[in-house]
Order: C-alpha cells, then sequence, then structure tokens
C-alpha cells in the first residue's frame, strides 16, 4: 500500500515578550510555503505555530509593564495570532503553552522521564542567560571590560545557584551521534548538521530541568516548589498539539513524527540536541527533521530594539504589498543563509521579477487573448517544437519543485519557476503572436494557446508563495477553484477552448519612488 501522504510542519513557538517583528514572520512564512505546497500535492497537512509563554523572560517582561503574567501573555500572544492572519497564513492550530492541555503534557512527559531514571534531584550553580532562557559554562562566556560575562549570543548572564532536577543527557552523547549518523538529513543545512555533531561530540553535561527561584511556569508533578525549566517546557508543544499524552490514537499516531521543526539558527542547539533526546529518552521518536535557517539583518544592521531597526511586517506590507513581501523573503537570500533585507534589493525584485517577468508575460497573454480571440481561451492547431518544449518546461516544474521544497530549497525553486517565466517571454518575442494576426490567426490561437497553458502552471506552482497574486491570475484564465491543485496541474486538464475570459488586469503592481516636489 502507498504511504499515506502526511505532513506535520511546525514553527518556534515566539516568546511574548515582544512585538512581533519581521523575523517570526520569515520562519512562519516558510512553514506556510511548505504547508500550502504539501496541501496543493494532496497531502493531509497539519501546520502549527503558537506562543512560549513561560519562564523569566516573560515573567520580567510582564513586571515591566506593569501586568500580570497571564494578562500579559494573553495580550502579547493575540499579537502573534493577528500577525500570522495578516500575513495570509494558513496554520491548523494556534498553541499557547499556558494552556491546559498542555500542562497535562509537559507533566505526562515529565512523568515518562521520571519512570525511565532519566531524571535526578540536585542542585544547580552556574550561570543563565534569561534572554536566551539558556544555562552556559565559563568556558563559553566572554568576559568584558567592566567584568560582566556575556554568552555568545551577547545575552548577559547571571550567577545562579538553586535546588534542581537534571536531565542525563551526559548519558545521551552516543545515542545521539548514532541517531545523526542514522539520519543524514535530519539537520538542514549540511553546515549546521557539522556544527551539531561536533557540539555533541565535545560532551555532554547534564542539563538543568527545573528552576526554583520564581514561580511563573508549570510545576514539577510532585514537588510544586519546583518548575519546569522553560525549554522542556516549550518544545514539548509540539506533541501536545497532536494530542500527547494519547499516543496509541488521534493525532499523535496520524502526524507524529513531525516531518519538520522549523527555526532558526540561534535555537538549533535546543531542537536537535536537547529534544531528540528528551523524546527518546521517554520511549518516543524524535521529529524526522529541523531545519535551522538563517538571520535577516536590515540594511546590513543587526535587528535589535536598542538600535530602533525592528522591521514591522504591518509596515513592510503596507509599503510594498504582502505578495511582493512574500515573494522577496523567499527569493532573496537561498534557504539557510543569513539574508539583509533592504529597500533597495526589495523594489529590484518587486519591479524585475514580479512586474517586469511575470506580471509582464501574463499580462501580455491576457490582453492578446482579450483583443484577439474575442476574450476566450483560444483554440489551438498543432504544436510545433517550440510550443512542447515550453509546454513540457512548465509540466516539469512539479516534480522538480517537489523535490526543492522536500529539502526547503525555496530560492531554488523560485528561480526554477522563473527559468520558465523567462523562456515563456523568450517564446513571446520569437513567436510575435501579434504578428501573426493576419498572416496565420490559427497559429496566432496556437501560440497564445501555449502561454495561456503555461501561465496557468506558473500560477498553479507559485500559488503557494503569493495565494493572493496568484489566485487572482488563475481567476483571469477562468480557472475553477477545485481544478486549483497540483492533481489538475496536467495538459489533460488544459484551459478549454472557447471558456470565456474575464477583462485581465495586473496581478503585480510596479513600485514607483514618490519623488518630492
Ligand atoms: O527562541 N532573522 O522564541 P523567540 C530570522 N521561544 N529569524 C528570526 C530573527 C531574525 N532576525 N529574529 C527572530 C524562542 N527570528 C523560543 C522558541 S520553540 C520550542 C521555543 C525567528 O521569540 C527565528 O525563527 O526568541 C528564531 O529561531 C525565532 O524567531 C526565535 O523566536
Amino acid at each position: 500500500m502507498a504511504e499515506p501522504k502526511r505532513y506535520y510542519v511546525t514553527t518556534p513557538i515566539y516568546y511574548v515578550n515582544d512585538a512581533p517583528h519581521i523575523g517570526h514572520a520569515y520562519t512562519t512564512l516558510a512553514c506556510d510555503v511548505l504547508a500550502r505546497f504539501k496541501r496543493l500535492d494532496g497531502y493531509d497537512v497539519k501546520f502549527l505555530t503558537g506562543t512560549d509563554e513561560h519562564g523569566q523572560k516573560v515573567e520580567k517582561s510582564a513586571q515591566a509593564a506593569g501586568t500580570d503574567p497571564q494578562a500579559f501573555t494573553d495580550k502579547v500572544s493575540q499579537n502573534f495570532r493577528d500577525l500570522a492572519d495578516f500575513m495570509n497564513f494558513t496554520h491548523d492550530d494556534f498553541i499557547r503553552t499556558t494552556e491546559e492541555r498542555h500542562r497535562i503534557s509537559v507533566q505526562a512527559l515529565w512523568n515518562k522521564l521520571i519512570e525511565a531514571g532519566e531524571i535526578y534531584l540536585g542542585s544547580y550553580s552556574g550561570w543563565y542567560a534569561v534572554r536566551d532562557e539558556a544555562f552556559y559554562g565559563e568556558g563559553e562566556l566572554t568576559k568584558g571590560p567592566d567584568g560582566k560575562r556575556t554568552a555568545p549570543s551577547g545575552a548577559e548572564v547571571d550567577w545562579v545557584e538553586e535546588p534542581s532536577y537534571f536531565f542525563k543527557l551526559s548519558a545521551w552523547q552516543d545515542r545521539l551521534l548514532q541517531f545523526y549518523d542514522d539520519n543524514p538529513d535530519f539537520i538542514l543545512p549540511k553546515t549546521r548538521r557539522n556544527e551539531v555533531t561536533s557540539f555533541v561530540k565535545g560532551g555532554l553535561q547534564d542539563l538543568s530541568v527545573s528552576r526554583t527561584s520564581f514561580k511563573w511556569g508549570i510545576p514539577v508533578p510532585g514537588d510544586p516548589d519546583h518548575i519546569m525549566y522553560v525549554w522542556l517546557d516549550a518544545l514539548t508543544n509540539y506533541i501536545t498539539a497532536v494530542g500527547h499524552p494519547e499516543t496509541e490514537t488521534g493525532e499523535y499516531a496520524t502526524y507524529w513524527p513531525a516531518d519538520l521543526h522549523m527555526v532558526g539558527k540561534d535555537i538549533l542547539r535546543f531542537h536537535a540536541v536537547y529534544w531528540p533526546a528528551f523524546l527518546m529518552a521517554a520511549g518516543l521518536e524524535p521529529p524526522k527533521r529541523v531545519f535551522a535557517h538563517g538571520w535577516w539583518t536590515n540594511e546590513g544592521q543587526k535587528i535589535s530594539k536598542s538600535l530602533g531597526n525592528v522591521i514591522d511586517p504591518h509596515d513592510l506590507v503596507a509599503t510594498y504589498g504582502l505578495d511582493p513581501v512574500r515573494y522577496f523573503l523567499m527569493r532573496e537570500v537561498p534557504f539557510g543563509n543569513d539574508g539583509d533585507f533592504s529597500h533597495k534589493a526589495m523594489v529590484h525584485r518587486m519591479n524585475g521579477d514580479l512586474a517586469n517577468d511575470f506580471g509582464n508575460l501574463a499580462q501580455r497573454v491576457l490582453s492578446m487573448i482579450n483583443k484577439n480571440c474575442a476574450a476566450a481561451v483560444p483554440h489551438h492547431g498543432e504544436f510545433i517544437a517550440n510550443d512542447a518544449d515550453l509546454l513540457g518546461a512548465a509540466d516539469g516544474l512539479f516534480d522538480t519543485l517537489r523535490g526543492l521544497m522536500d529539502r526547503q530549497d525555496f530560492n531554488d525553486a523560485l528561480e526554477a519557476i522563473w527559468v520558465v517565466i523567462r523562456q515563456a517571454n523568450a517564446y513571446v518575442d520569437a513567436q510575435a503572436p501579434w504578428k501573426l494576426k493576419k498572416e496565420d490567426p490559427e497559429r496566432m490561437g496556437t501560440v497564445l494557446y501555449v502561454l495561456a497553458e503555461t501561465v496557468r502552471k506558473l500560477a498553479l506552482v507559485s500559488g503557494p508563495f503569493m495565494p493572493q497574486a496568484m489566485d487572482k491570475m488563475l481567476d483571469q484564465l477562468a480557472v475553477s477553484a477545485e481544478h486549483r491543485t497540483f492533481a489538475f496541474a496536467g495538459s489533460e486538464h488544459a484551459l478549454i477552448a472557447g471558456t470565456a475570459l474575464p477583462a485581465p488586469e495586473g496581478v503585480f503592481p510596479r513600485f514607483v519612488e514618490e519623488t518630492e516636489g
């Protein structure tokens, strides 16, 4: 029997200490593009996002805002939810770690770890960075001229001494290395995989998994003076959302192990080292993949509140429009690398790739059909080699993209689409349908038909990246809603000659700089 086509993809759950910015939107966007792609390809998809609401960092932010943590998290979590709607994300679930389903799941996981003998009580004394919610060894820190120590991330650390439960991470070194060996694509991109394996080869310390010096967290079962370490709490969201602790039936049985945890490179260690160790220790399967993407800067500068250069996705979309922003973020840098946001690069993509290449292709084809073919899909005669080449290239995109999207290679996926867009524009120039109107109207019909079919395929395959714009393009080709999936991509579902088409309308606006005066 064929494998059921299922796909479970997750975003990190974001800390509710601050307003969402372009970095958060980026990670969830990548997941949204994948989720949409897989759905169009016939998969049963579960796409999870949400907010990470416990821990010292959130507690401190609530204090600074003069509110109690629950009211604070309610408010900030809603901002993340609103952003997801604003960005047209299609998550199936939005989890909050303050929900009851999550408390039950985390406490159940804790009990499994206790039963397995993987947790013991001791006391922690060492460095802790609230900003990263992470413990650091002395050797990892840099001492500044003022004597203050900072973590590799730049976060300040405090000395902490408190009773604590520990997870026996040190015992997992060999089994983790074996797991990475057996699953060569567990960590992508490859360079990140190497970083993680050398970290694990360097030796693992037992991990402190409870705190006693503050209260904002999930209590340790049977020892409520302790609350759970926020990362153990947070990571568990991925199984809570599929119904853990129920593992035999329901969504867990259907979707776990997750196909992909998408994360930024800053939190790879938690996902690729701690999380599989927790799961294996509890007798649960680790996820299939963790992809760590790169970091965005703004006009060459690190994005930070203190520099005042945080990019609010709302502003970006107000300036350029939603789909151009979605396109830019996925196209501008190879996924996995760091990227720089600049107005110049954004306008270049918008006017070059979108308005000139793709927009112009669709606009030319649709207006010629509108004028010369009585605003209906033209009839076609025999196809010649050039026609078949273009149609074949457009057909080939679906398989090419399946391969690239399975490796989260978004920018090459878009490049592959643009190769066909450029080929189609070259075909328009070479075939010059406007000249054929008098000389050979049947050939004109064939050429415009080939082009309309190509645009249909281009719009279908680009839909996950730019859903609204591509829907608009498919509307103009009168493709019915149920035919907008990859199952209907092939030529056997091609446009039907004689189908009336609405008046063409540009899909991609050109960005015009405002000039003074
Ligand atoms: O780490 N460029 O939450 P967080 C690209 N709660 N991506 C960026 C970015 C930037 N400049 N800034 C943020 C946490 N991100 C934990 C996660 S998961 C079980 C718990 C994205 O709010 C990127 O995905 O600090 C990064 O990993 C994430 O936001 C960190 O979000």
